[in-house]
């Protein structure tokens, strides 16, 4: 069975900065159930990179295990790709990332690979403030293993099979928020135009930048009495504002209607551009975005948008010091100065 792409494209698709259009940036078929929340995530993905001119090889997609963790085969074709070991790819992503800080590091993994076994790897890597862009597909269910309850399955919800979870859920977001993330939002996949200015912004995030998305698994949990399925999330979501993410090399217009805007600058210059609609709402509140997630979590609502950035984040490089030169570049004559230099140091020291 072949999982390549039909060919064909309409000649007129828009091209980006670099002359690209947007199938530059899909990967091969995609052999998730149809319906599956995961695959409109990669069309976001892919639309976020053709959106920020990005080639393809500065890319360097990493992931676990599981549905979610298999969605890097089916975007950015000609980026890297490193698909680890179950809840393993935070470390993987660490070693990458500290061997070659000028790539553009994704992560992608599920609630069962984050949540789980991958609960002491995910505080890590937030606490060193990793710049990569960290998402979860999150379903409320192991998909790939046929349907258990994860560890962000409310209690109280239905699994297919009519068990009811007795335990109480991890939220991921608030999760990131307390551990110091520097970036954290929560979207639902099936809202591109929320979803895809988040992943743009997320990556022009000089530190960690964590999105929690929502995204229903069709065949396990999708069910009357999940509340991670599509009918349930489309109930009970709620932004906390609409926003526009401007990139410093052009801006991209868009119209959203009345309320007031507050725009924050990013490290490289590029502008996050919020539409306020809940009052008060500031994204640079660490504190008001931990009191605003436990507020919807009691009222059984799940809040989207961007809850929390730090602009001024400092990365793990910037915390090490590490060489303005990726680790990959150095040569034995960078790496070993030779015995004069040594002989220097050593007298400094006696
Ligand atoms: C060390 C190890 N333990 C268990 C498994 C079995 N396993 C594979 S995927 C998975 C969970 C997947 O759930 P999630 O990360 O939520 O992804 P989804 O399939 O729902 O997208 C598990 C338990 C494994 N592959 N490796
Ligand atoms: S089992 Fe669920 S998560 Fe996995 S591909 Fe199917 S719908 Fe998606």
């Amino acid at each position: 069975m072949s999982y390549a792409r039909p060919k064909f494209r309409h000649p007129d698709l828009p091209k980006n900065a670099l002359g690209y259009t947007v199938d530059y940036y899909e990967g091969s078929l995609s052999t998730l159930c149809a319906g599956c929340g995961h695959d409109s995530i990669s069309a976001a993905i892919a639309q976020a990179c053709f959106e920020l001119d990005i080639e393809p090889h500065r890319v360097a997609k990493m992931s676990g295990i599981g549905c979610s963790s298999k969605t890097p085969a089916y975007f950015l074709n000609n980026s890297h790709g490193f698909n680890s070991v179950h809840g393993r790819m935070p470390s993987v992503a660490t070693g990458a990332n500290l061997a070659n800080k000028d790539l553009l590091y994704l992560g992608v993994s599920g609630d069962g690979d984050t949540a789980s076994i991958g609960m002491g790897q995910f505080a890590h890597v937030i606490r060193r403030n990793l710049n990569m862009v960290y998402m979860v597909m999150n379903n409320g269910c192991y998909g790939l293993t046929k349907g258990q309850d994860s560890a962000t399955a409310d209690a109280g919800s239905k699994s297919k099979a009519g068990s009811v979870n007795l335990f109480e859920s991890i939220d991921l977001a608030s999760l990131a928020v307390e551990l110091g993330a520097t970036f954290v939002a929560q979207s639902f996949s099936g809202d591109k135009q929320q979803l895809t200015p988040l992943i743009k912004a997320a990556m022009r995030h000089p530190g960690f930048a964590f999105i929690n998305v929502i995204s229903p698994c069709v065949t396990f949990n999708n069910n009357p009495g999940s509340t991670k399925s599509y009918d349930y999330v489309r109930e009970h979501m709620e932004a906390t504002a609409t926003f526009d993410f401007v990139p410093i090399q052009r801006e991209i217009t868009a119209d959203y209607g009345s309320g007031t805007t507050e725009e924050i600058s990013m490290h490289d210059g590029s502008i996050l551009r919020l539409k306020k609609l809940q009052e008060n709402w500031d994204p640079l509140d660490r504190f008001s975005a931990v009191t605003a997630l436990q507020s919807a979590r009691e009222k059984q609502e799940i809040l989207t948008g961007l809850l929390y950035v730090d602009p001024d984040a400092h990365d793990l490089h910037d915390l090490l010091e590490t060489s303005d030169r990726p680790l990959n570049s150095l040569v034995e004559a960078d790496l070993c100065p030779g015995s004069a230099l040594l002989e220097k140091i050593n007298a400094g020291k006696r």
